[in-house]
């Protein structure tokens, strides 16, 4: 049975995980602890000597990063596709994904940090805010006309924009002041659109078991 390799709240972990519920592909799930090394374990390493996750072991096939994870699913099981259904879906996918790998991905690790530590502000989060900001306004316009990133369904770029955006609502949770001083917070009064939009993925069937355990608690 495939395997998948993650972490508890890994962005990119949380990718792999919504697209095999959402292609109902049965998978063994292999849920490694950052703070106790699992990553870095030899076994580990012999899967992915990044000593990072996603991984999936499937038969022989042993692949790391998210995106490939993705395409590879999308040839196994192609009944639920995830990288559009016409040439012109599949283009607005990749721009869709090209994009948040482009001016949002980076963006987010100065702000999140910001946001979950007690580090003082500075010019960098600033900058980092605006950065995602100019890219979040053109989300939550899409999503005013739109019920999904790039089609008229879910694909694999809601999935890629998603854990990062569920993520401000967590930080609202853990550290109102700080989100509110960013302003994330509320994050349905700043971004509307963007969080019906995280409901109509949070309603999904199979969403739960990719939900990070540690947020539960
Ligand atoms: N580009 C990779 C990113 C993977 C990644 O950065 N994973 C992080 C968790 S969010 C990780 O495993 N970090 C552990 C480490 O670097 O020690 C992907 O898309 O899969």
């Amino acid at each position: 049975m495939l395997e998948i390799y993650w972490g508890s709240g890994s962005p990119f972990a949380w990718r792999v995980l919504l697209a095999a519920e959402l292609k109902r592909v049965p998978y063994e799930s292999k849920l490694l602890e950052f703070s106790k090394g699992d990553l870095k374990t030899p076994a580990f390493l012999a899967l992915n000597p990044r000593g990072k996750v996603p991984v999936i072991r499937d038969g022989d096939v042993v692949l790391a990063e998210s995106l490939a994870i993705i395409a590879y699913l999308e040839r196994k099981y192609p009944e639920v596709p995830l990288l559009g259904r016409t040439p012109e879906e599949t283009g607005r996918v990749w721009s869709a994904i090209a994009a948040f790998e482009s001016y949002v991905r980076d963006q987010t690790l100065p702000l999140n940090r910001w946001l979950f530590g007690d580090k003082p502000r500075t010019t960098e989060i600033d900058d980092a805010r605006a950065a995602v900001g100019r890219e979040y306004d053109l989300l939550e316009a899409r999503l005013a006309k739109h019920d999904w990133v790039a089609a008229d369904t879910i694909t694999a770029a809601d999935i890629v924009w998603f854990p990062t955006l569920r993520t401000y609502q967590r930080a609202a949770a853990r550290n109102e002041a700080r989100a509110r001083e960013v302003n994330l917070h509320p994050l349905a009064d700043v971004y509307p659109n963007i969080t019906r939009w995280i409901a109509r993925i949070e309603a999904l069937p199979g969403y739960d078991k990719t939900f990070p355990p540690h947020w539960r608690a």
